[in-house]
């Protein structure tokens, strides 16, 4: 009886243990599947604009700027229109060296605090020509 009392007990602890594996597997899965995109400075076509130039991403997720025609870009967040006016969080997420070859690439990853909302970038030498996008965060 009392060998019965201690297997029996051995065995929900092992299934305790296995449901608190699986379990904490479902709560890290989301994060796992971060994605990434590609936005394109310069249109294929030769415009003066991002491609795309509104975005939906979650915090995680990584955008993948590549220069592509009419150079040199760059990609500047600006610092008055993002969730929390964050000048330090504008610069964190921005790229000011100005890419001069097509091909060239850098990557912005949002990470998982990432405050949800609106954030507007744009290229510096472009502004005015209105090569300005925008990435919304998921909550
Ligand atoms: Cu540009």
């Amino acid at each position: 009886m009392k060998f019965i009392a201690s297997s029996l007990r051995r065995f929900s602890l092992a299934l305790l243990t296995i449901f608190l594996v699986v379990s904490s597997f479902a709560v890290f899965a989301p994060s796992a599947a971060a994605e990434t995109y590609t936005v394109k400075l310069g249109s294929d076509k030769g415009m003066l604009a991002f491609e795309p130039n509104k975005l939906t991403i979650k915090p995680g997720d990584t955008i993948k700027w590549v220069n592509n025609k009419v150079p040199p870009h760059n990609v500047v967040f600006d610092a008055a229109k993002n969730p929390n006016k964050s000048a330090d969080l504008a610069k964190s997420l921005s790229h000011k060296q100005l890419l001069m070859s097509p091909g060239q690439e850098y990557e912005t990853t949002f990470s998982a605090d990432t405050p949800p909302g609106d954030y507007t970038f744009y290229c510096e030498p472009h502004r005015g020509a209105g090569m300005v996008g925008k990435v919304t965060v998921q909550g």
